[in-house]
């Protein structure tokens, strides 16, 4: 791949990636400039799951495969690049539901210690979604206290991580039509981690050697992800640390401030970030924060951790994945908390050249050459306490290379689903009536997904805001998370203002009734299961289909990088959710399995992939879907505002 002329679109970034060049300073934007991508492992036909090889089995370059080279296309052991790019994709997937799976699993743990008072300094916040997911569980409530009911659910909730028979508890909660699709093609996950350690098993060298088999299982165990384990980690998040609601904040590097002690918490769990965000206001620690001579202390977020505390606290984000160097090479960063996932080994190294401390909390996660601190959720105060101690005694140490650009921009988060339903349909009515009605009615045309990382292969934030101002100009209402939500939050598509600015006639009088921006940030990755739920409530509420492969509906991850991505995509697809993934497509090296992922399994789960790096034809694809599916539902033609009465509605809904 040629190197790409501009780097990023953000301003922010451009200052730090050149402030770090001037300053010899080895960043990812850089690095990614030396560093060619292998072409055989970006298609898929790198296999090296026995020492045999690695074999590589590249598709013949710039000509037609003649049958007969098809054939010698082959692994020492005869694996066929069919078997070779599943296998590489279906353990993408695995780490992906692994990833997220162990999040879950760790958020599971933190609640039952709290529900049994054997982690002070946590409480449980959202008493009403405890209670509505003990029901879903089946959890017997009657005059209970909320802590009998919560080890209860935390109890149940634990088991499903391990479940050897039966399916997933939160299966239930997809539309029926769903729930048989995934039953008739045997899919309906098991237990989490069953899943995934079926996967390995089923990649191992000499395995299951069907590709058709093997996707099979990556759609089982993706399932296992969306409707497990980060569904569970939202619900219990939600429960522990307060469900969103809409909150206003800033982000990107100019949130860091000149004069005071700055904390950026990165990575994924959000305990430890949530005890900070509180610790942090401790009168004590921002007396001593100013005996250093800072006048107080800064948090701010980056990563899925950043959209945590946001949706919650309010704590702004300093910015997206690629500005993880970034923020450090500011020279006026403390210390960068870091915990699990996305972080990158890179930090360290930029570190040694300013005075910021990298501080790992994770067990799971540490990195050489970065200070350990481990965060005891049995003493989470004091382990919170910590760690803002070792940042403020870091503030004396700042170099003279200090520089914050100034660039920041005003957001509003905090979208849960259930706000969605408040919001849209009133605090007495609360529902997703007038959500599909001004579908139905043309206002809106559909709703799109756009989530995922952000990739120094492309240019930073560019594809993510030129997808989501062409799909809001078309009167698409975008709903986000992850990194993905803050490239749009700095280009300043999170504000309602946006709506008069970039969105369509449609959804524009839509957004100004309510007050909502035209693009939704609905959190952190393990939250792309509000889109699941936002996108089942749709279906209950009627007018749109039995199936969420009959909403008009999309996704797309536009500048993908992580297995976790994968993983995420699949169980949209698998949900039937046509999905667009940009930058490159892992499995390129086998047109059977390719095609199997964009074309076979649309006619098996009604949803499928498609792969395109240019924004405006992602946008262009997406929109084409969602017309397909408002044909499809007799919708295509009211574009105009039709008042339905409910013999009509009722029609609509028999469809
Ligand atoms: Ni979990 S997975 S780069 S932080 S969205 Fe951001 Fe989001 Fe991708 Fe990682
Ligand atoms: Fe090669 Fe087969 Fe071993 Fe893969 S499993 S590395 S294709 S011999």
């Amino acid at each position: 791949m040629a190197e790409k002329e501009i780097k990023s679109i953000d301003p922010a970034t451009v200052e730090m990636i050149e402030k770090a060049a001037s300053e010899g300073v080895s960043i990812a934007f850089e690095r990614a400039g030396k560093m060619t991508a292998c072409p055989i492992g970006a298609e898929g036909s790198c296999c090296s799951i026995c020492a045999m090889g690695p074999c590589r089995v590249p598709l013949p370059r710039g000509k037609e495969e003649t049958p007969e080279e098809k054939k010698k296309r082959r692994g020492v052991c005869g694996a066929t690049a069919e078997t070779i790019a599943a296998r590489n994709f279906v353990r993408k997937i695995a780490a992906g539901t692994a990833s997220h799976g162990d999040h879950g699993r760790e958020v599971a743990k933190v609640f039952l210690e709290v529900a049994r008072g054997e982690a002070p300094g946590f409480e449980i916040k959202d008493e009403q979604k405890l209670l509505q997911l003990a029901l879903d569980l089946g959890v017997n409530i009657g005059n209970r206290s909320n802590k009998e009911i919560a080890i209860d659910v935390g109890e149940i909730l634990m088991k499903e991580f391990g479940k050897q028979e039966g399916e997933l508890l939160m299966l239930k909660r997809a539309p029926i039509k769903r729930q048989e699709i995934w039953r008739k093609l045997g899919v309906a996950p098991r237990g989490v981690d069953r899943e995934v350690a079926e996967a390995m098993h089923r990649t191992h060298m000499g395995c299951d050697q069907d590709y058709q088999d093997l996707l099979l299982h990556g759609a089982r165990a993706a399932l296992a992800d969306g409707w497990g384990g980060s569904m569970i980690a939202t619900e219990l998040q939600d429960i522990l640390f307060g469900t969103p609601s809409p909150v206003a904040s800033q982000i990107n590097l100019g949130v860091l401030k000149e004069d005071e002690v700055n904390i950026i918490i990165h990575g994924h769990e959000p305990y430890m970030a949530e005890m900070i965000a509180v610790v942090a206001q401790d009168p004590e620690l921002i007396a001593y924060a100013k005996s250093k001579g800072a006048k107080g202390i800064n948090l701010a977020g980056m990563c899925c951790t950043a959209n945590e505390i946001l949706m919650r606290h309010g704590v702004p984000i300093a910015g997206n994945f690629l500005q993880q160097e970034l923020a450090i090479v500011t020279g006026a960063v403390e210390a960068m908390v870091v915990d699990v996932q996305c972080i990158m080994q890179g930090l360290v190294e930029v570190a040694r050249c300013y005075h910021t401390k990298v501080i790992t909390t994770d067990r799971r996660a540490k990195i050489e050459g970065a200070t350990h601190i481990e965060f005891d959720e049995h003493k989470a105060v004091e382990s919170a306490k910590a760690v803002i101690r070792a940042a403020i005694d870091n503030f004396p140490n700042r170099g003279d290379k200090v520089r914050i650009p100034s660039y920041k921009t005003d957001i509003i988060a905090g979208f849960s689903h259930e706000t969605i339903n408040y919001l849209l349909g009133g605090l007495f009515r609360a529902s997703y009536r007038p959500l599909n009605d001004n579908i139905i009615n043309g206002r809106i045309r559909g709703v799109a997904g756009v989530v995922g990382c952000s990739n120094a292969r492309v240019t930073h934030d560019d594809v993510h805001v030129t997808l989501v101002k062409e799909l809001i100009k078309n009167d698409v209402l975008v709903v986000e998370t992850g990194c993905a939500a803050m490239a749009c939050g700095k280009a300043g598509l999170l504000v309602p203002e946006a709506a008069a600015q970039y969105a369509g006639a449609g959804l524009a009088s839509v957004c100004e009734a309510v007050g909502i921006p035209p693009v939704l940030h609905l959190g952190a990755c393990i939250d792309n299961s509000r889109i699941l739920m936002a996108a089942t409530a749709m279906v209950k509420d009627g007018g749109l289909g039995d199936d969420l492969s009959d909403l008009p509906v999309a996704g797309a991850a536009p500048e993908w990088m992580s297995e976790k991505a994968i993983a995420i995509g699949q169980y949209f697809v698998s949900s039937g959710v046509f999905t667009v993934f940009g930058v490159t497509w892992p499995t390129t090296g086998s047109k059977a399995v390719t095609d199997y992922l964009f074309k076979d399994m649309e006619s098996m789960y009604g949803g499928m992939w498609a792969f395109e790096p240019d924004p405006m034809k992602i946008a262009k694809l997406m929109i084409d879907h969602i017309d397909k599916k408002r044909k499809a539902l007799g919708i295509d033609k009211a574009r105009e505002r039709v008042l339905y009465d409910m013999a009509m509605r009722r029609e609509l809904e028999s469809v």
